[in-house]
């Protein structure tokens, strides 16, 4: 009955696979996936692939989702073309999406069957933008990359989307006084950057920073660096080891 989150995969299916090897994941066991699946990494439909075949891994939605699920969606209806020349004028949507990362997103994406394109959209529209969850007397908002605009009393579904995905806390202060939030977004090898100074938190870059009832768990694996895991029960850390 243990409850697992990773994020950040960016297309890094020999590190998520390290990982599931690693939490052996159990049938009563969940996994929640915090966004940012596709892009940068070479292999984002094959994370997409083993991930639908586990209805316990819970996947939730990331900025790169968003930026691609659109324009995915058009280049598979043939409403949007890519020869690996965009005009930046031509489509804007389409020219940020690229801007970060998606390369290895369409090329993989537009190799697979019309059937299985169609799974991947249907199955990328069911992210959800937050998840909050009670694991072992302990509650635990879960999100992509922060509370933007945060108030104690705003209620999750009163954020946007935008607020979810794209804005990140500062990691040496505190959202929830009785709940603590876990996120990606950010890797530990920039932590330094949103930080103000004077701390006194501990940021070791590629591993697992513990804020003030905050925790990120994004240790780079877009940039090639480490997938890291995390067990909520007792805070248990896993690392890809390829
Ligand atoms: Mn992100």
């Amino acid at each position: 009955m243990a409850v697992y989150a990773v994020s950040d995969i960016h297309g890094q299916y020999e590190k998520f696979m390290d990982i599931l090897e690693q939490i052996d994941l159990k049938e009563t066991d969940t996994l929640y996936v915090l966004g940012d699946v596709i892009d940068r990494g070479p292999e984002p439909m094959k994370v997409f692939f083993e991930m639908m075949k586990h209805k316990n891994i819970i996947p939730l939605i990331g900025n790169h989702e968003l930026m691609g699920v659109g324009c995915m969606k058009r280049l598979h209806e043939g409403k949007l073309h890519y020869d690996g020349f965009p005009a930046m004028h031509e489509d804007l949507s389409l020219f940020e999406w690229l801007h970060n990362g998606a390369d290895p997103t369409i090329e993989t994406f537009m190799a697979l069957s019309a059937d299985d394109r169609e799974r991947i959209l249907s199955y990328m529209y069911e992210f959800r933008p937050f998840e909050e969850i009670n694991v072992g007397g302990r509650d635990f908002v879960l999100v992509h990359a922060g509370l933007g605009g945060f108030r104690p009393d705003k209620e999750l579904p009163d954020y946007s989307l935008m607020e979810l995905v794209w804005e990140r806390p500062d990691f040496a202060g505190k959202y929830y006084d009785d709940r603590t939030v876990i996120l990606g977004h950010t890797p530990t090898q920039y932590l330094h950057m949103f930080m103000k100074p004077g701390s006194g938190l501990t940021v070791v870059p590629g591993r697992i920073f513990h804020g003030r009832n905050l925790v990120n768990i994004d240790c780079g694996a877009g940039r090639g660096d480490n997938l890291a895991a995390i067990r909520l029960d007792d805070m248990k850390e896993y690392y890809s080891r390829v």
